[in-house]
């Protein structure tokens, strides 16, 4: 990422001023490089700079999944403040083997989707509001859908944690993780946070997350769509949806400027997730065939407790059902 900037502001201050942006198959990283350099010329350089960022990529994942396994005891070791807590603790009509505390149980002391709720979010608009509503993301129809799956051990179980324990996530768009207890009802949200929402994803749910500045009309063909694909689905815009600056080619004047470039559109499904510049209706349809109802416990169709900032109840599309016997039953 810092090299990254660097070679951005070098870029600026030294180079012609026609470039491009050149993207590495399967990267969201791009590379500036000057418009008429030859393909081949540069190939070297990008390749070893993504390698070296698959590289720390590689660690931060490795760390990751590392803290996933950390169970009592390496809790009662006093190694890890952010492990299991002790299920000693727990009040015992709430312990639970597998998640550490038992899913769906509504108790004040532990979860009960209305106590505590800011340790998950602050209530702040700023995760859900563009607040430069005429200034939108830049559409960009060069980016190609980027699907990627993280490598979930077949034997990984989520833990469940109480609200008087914070969770953290080492990435802005976890595709699996600890969560709560309780989880959310299905449908469109104003914001629910991600320690919510993963619970949904193990329950075989689709995760729409959109950036609130993403254009909003691509922002409703893609709601359209989930809607009429998959009833266990959750729809809530994130500002930790990332973007970043790039250059932007302005058609008109031939001329490539700075502005913010993304793939503000993303679907989270068990382990996978995939981001999206425009809406790719034969994409969005594989992905969701694909991936949803995965998950160990993706068949469970039992509706969530947890209704803050709920706006619209999801209802099966026509030609399906609440556990989704059909998905995207109207495509093609
Ligand atoms: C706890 O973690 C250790 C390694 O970190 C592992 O060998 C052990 O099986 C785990 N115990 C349980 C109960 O999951
Ligand atoms: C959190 O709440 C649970 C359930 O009431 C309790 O067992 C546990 O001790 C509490 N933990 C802390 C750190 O307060
Ligand atoms: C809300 O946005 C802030 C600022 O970007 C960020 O630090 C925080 O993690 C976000 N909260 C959630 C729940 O996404
Ligand atoms: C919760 C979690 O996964 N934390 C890890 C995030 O990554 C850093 C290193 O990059 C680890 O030290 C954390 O344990």
């Amino acid at each position: 990422m810092i090299i990254y900037k660097i070679s951005f502001i070098l870029f600026l201050s030294l180079s012609p001023l026609y470039a491009k942006l050149v993207f590495k198959p399967g990267s969201d990283v791009g590379y500036i490089v000057p418009d008429d350099a030859p393909d081949n010329e540069y190939e070297n350089e990008i390749e070893k700079k993504y390698l070296q960022e698959s590289e720390i990529k590689n660690e931060v994942k490795r760390a990751f999944w590392d803290t996933l396994f950390d169970n009592i005891s390496d809790l009662e070791k006093g190694e890890n403040p952010r492990a299991t807590p002790p299920f000693s603790n727990i009040p015992e009509n709430l312990r639970d083997e597998k998640h550490g505390v038992a899913m769906g149980i509504s108790d004040q002391r532990c979860d009960d989707a209305k106590t505590n709720l800011e340790v998950d979010w602050d209530g702040s608009p700023r995760n859900h509001t563009c607040y430069t509503p005429k200034k939108r993301l830049n559409v960009r129809l060069d980016l190609q859908p980027l699907e990627t799956c993280d490598d979930i051990p077949p034997n990984y179980t989520p833990k469940h944690f109480c609200m008087n324990y914070s969770i953290l996530y080492n990435t802005s768009i976890p595709t699996a993780g600890s969560h709560r207890p309780l989880w959310p009802v299905f449908g469109e949200y104003r914001f629910v946070p991600p320690q919510r929402w993963l619970h949904s994803i193990e329950h075989g749910s689709v995760v729409m997350l959109y950036h609130p500045c993403a254009e909003p009309l691509l922002v409703h063909r893609l709601k359209t769509l989930v809607k009429e694909c998959v009833y266990k689905h959750i729809i809530t815009p994130s500002n930790m949806v990332t973007i970043r600056s790039g250059l932007i080619k302005r058609r008109k004047i031939k001329i490539w400027v700075v502005g913010m470039c993304s793939q503000p559109l993303v679907l989270v499904a068990w382990g996978c997730k995939i981001e999206m510049a425009v809406v790719d209706e034969e994409r969005v349809v594989d992905f969701i065939r694909a991936r949803a109802l995965k998950g160990p416990e993706g068949t469970l169709s039992k509706q969530g407790t947890f209704s803050q900032e709920l706006i619209e109840k999801s209802v099966p599309p026509s030609g399906s059902s609440i556990n989704d016997a059909n998905l995207c039953p109207n495509f093609v």
